[in-house]
């Protein structure tokens, strides 16, 4: 399987992050794309590509162009305040307030996010949209016949909606590569959510969508960020009835609860019949996590690779979050590996 990657990510380097009501050292940071690299490298998983420029028309396909317009000017902006640190937003239009865009640059940060855990930092836009890049990169890489490709991306994506960010995300990258394969001719997608939040961005992306099914894996919202979007009721609208499946699950959920999840969100995707998979491959299901409460093991891992081979559909995978350094190469490792012996 290839690995695309580009070093371009490092230059998104969030300092504190906004966390349980503390200003506490961010945990999305360059060493979770380094430590993968190198284990995919010294694992031999196979050639390390780097990604070629991105096209305009391809992220308008995903974002708004007004958001894209915001992400791209906002660090000018800021810096032209002579506000040198990282920006958070403070403020936002819940139901009841209006949604009308503010002139004020606070005012826009807020606009355009969801959260206060995102850190927007001098080299975010650079960085995310080399991300952005490695995705479409390698969703090419399966319309030109491979079976598999892993996407390193980072900063990681799933949180992102069309007009919003959030989550560590600013750029759906998952979005953007299953809008790839549709450009190179698939007619339906499946997008897989292994991430432990609920991917949020992605379902209200293609939520009145018939020709992407999303599926997730996920912490309960009641229960866990991001809260507000994840619950097994929505099931999608429009032209999209019936082609998002969520699932959310119990804290300390383990491999076999896990399993029971993923075979019925397989076989869901089986019965889509997809051209290509997508799977958002957010490790944060790890027992070890700093920030989550799942209990996967990295032996659990191979299993669920397996399990996705068995779909035998071309498969991108992309990377999302994940927050234990330490373990997170193996663990990416653990499940490309169970898919390429699966
Ligand atoms: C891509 C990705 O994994 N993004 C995750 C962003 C999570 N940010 C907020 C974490 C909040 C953790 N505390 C939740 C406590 C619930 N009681
Ligand atoms: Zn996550």
């Amino acid at each position: 399987m290839k690995t695309v990657y580009s070093p371009a990510h490092a230059g998104h380097l969030p300092r504190l992050e906004l966390s349980d009501g503390k200003l506490v050292p961010a945990v999305e940071i360059p060493a979770r794309a380094e430590i993968v690299l190198r284990a995919v490298a010294s694992a031999g998983l196979g050639d390390i590509l780097a990604p070629a420029a991105i096209d305009d028309a391809l992220l308008a396909r995903v974002h708004a162009p007004d958001y894209l317009e915001f992400l791209a000017g906002f660090w000018a902006e800021w810096s032209a305040m002579e506000r040198d640190w990282d920006a958070l937003p403070l403020a936002w239009a819940v139901p009841g307030l209006r949604r009308v865009r503010p002139r004020d640059i606070d005012g826009r940060l807020s606009y355009y996010s969801f959260d206060a855990g995102t850190p927007l930092t001098a080299g975010t836009w650079n960085a995310a949209r080399a991300g952005a890049s490695v995705a479409a990169t390698a969703a090419g890489l399966l319309a030109d016949g491979e079976a598999s490709a892993f996407a390193l991306c980072r900063p990681p994506g799933h949180h992102a909606a069309g007009d919003f960010y959030g989550g560590y995300c600013f750029l759906n990258n998952a979005a953007i590569a299953a809008e790839r394969l549709i450009e190179r001719g698939a007619g339906r997608v499946a997008i897989l959510d292994l991430d432990y939040h609920h991917g949020n961005g992605t379902q209200a992306i293609f939520y009145r969508r018939g020709d992407v099914f999303f599926s997730s894996l996920h912490a309960d919202p009641r229960d866990e960020y991001p809260f507000f979007l994840g619950h097994a009721d929505e099931t999608g609208e429009g032209n999209g009835v019936g082609t998002t499946a969520n699932y959310p699950l119990a804290l300390g959920t383990d491999l076999p609860a896990y399993l029971q999840a993923l075979d019925d969100a397989l076989a869901r995707i089986a019965a889509f019949g997809p051209d290509a998979l997508v799977v958002s491959l957010g490790m944060d299901t790890y027992e070890h996590d700093p920030i989550s409460k799942f209990k996967l093991k990295t032996a659990d891992y191979p299993t669920i690779g397996a399990r996705l081979a068995a779909l035998k559909r071309p498969t991108l995978f992309v990377m999302e979050g994940g927050y234990a350094v330490d373990a997170l190469g193996q663990n990416v490792v653990a499940v490309l590996s169970g898919f390429e012996n699966g």
